[in-house]
């Protein structure tokens, strides 16, 4: 497996824009909350292949360039629900190919964050990274441990390479496997209680292990995927009990009015 792996990430990094070879947050920051009950949502984002975070639950863990990272922040501790859904669409750039594929999605959440701009942004195979990391691994990537992965030296302000690190807190994938959610449906979604204050990461991919065969005609297609986040104390059973008393009441208006019409 490793051998068909450099050759593909060989083809990928031939293939694929060299923004996004290294771990980055653009267009996936979920935001700020405290414990007050708050979604949000981060559409159309897009990943290489369709095994991306389960190829680093093995022992030679995975390719982060594999992956997509999200980040939020807790003001407070609180519980926080993940959903990823596989997301057919195509990109507003002019001319782009719709992602058709359907993503079988896992995802880990962590606490810690990567290197964000002004620092250098990491890699997998920084110096640093590598320095890190066994021997004839595929990437720094760990989907069910800590991990970390770092940035190259900043000649121009002077500044060493340094390893971001990521403190494992849990994980979910959509399948059929071992630990799994037990329906392939490219969904999945796991709810983390009482989380406390900070900045977490949470690192998605594909959950097909047998995807990264090389002979599959879709190693390295894209896969499009939606994420939302759900933070803060769920209401309270009052709250649910007043809001279905309220529909209750709404729905006996509209059969009410409904029927009057029919007269
Ligand atoms: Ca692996
Ligand atoms: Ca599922």
């Amino acid at each position: 497996m490793k051998k068909i792996l450099k050759y593909a990430l060989l083809l990928a990094g031939m293939t694929s824009l060299p923004a996004i070879a290294h771990v980055g947050y653009s267009g996936r920051n979920f935001g700020t909350f405290d414990d007050t009950y708050a979604t949000s949502t981060r559409s159309e984002q897009v990943v290489t292949g369709n095994y991306g975070w389960i190829d680093g639950t093995d022992a030679d863990y995975g390719d982060a360039h594999k992956t997509l990272a999200y980040r939020f922040t807790l003001l407070n501790p609180t519980d926080v629900t993940l959903s990823f859904e596989s997301q057919v669409f195509t990109p507003a750039t002019a001319g782009a190919a719709p992602v058709l594929g359907v993503l079988l999605p896992g995802f880990s959440l962590y606490q810690g964050l990567a290197h964000v701009a002004p620092m250098g942004a990491d890699y997998d195979s920084s110096d640093i990274s590598k320095a890190y990391r066994p021997e004839n691994t595929e990437g720094a990537f760990r989907a069910l441990n800590d991990w970390k992965i770092g940035n190259a030296p900043d000649t121009v302000n002077g500044l060493p390479a340094a390893l971001s690190f990521f403190k494992f807190i849990g994980n979910a994938y959509d399948g059929t496997g071992f630990g799994s959610d037990g329906v392939a449906d490219g969904k999945v979604s796991h709810t983390f209680m009482h989380l406390g204050a900070g900045d977490y990461s949470v690192f998605l991919g594909g959950s097909d292990y047998l995807a990264q065969d090389i002979s599959n005609p879709h190693l390295l297609d894209k896969y499009g995927v939606t994420g939302t986040l759900v933070a803060g104390v769920v209401p309270e059973p009052e709250t649910y009990a007043m809001l279905l008393a309220g529909l209750g009441l709404m729905g006996a208006i509209t059969r009410r009015r409904i029927k009057a019409g029919s007269v």
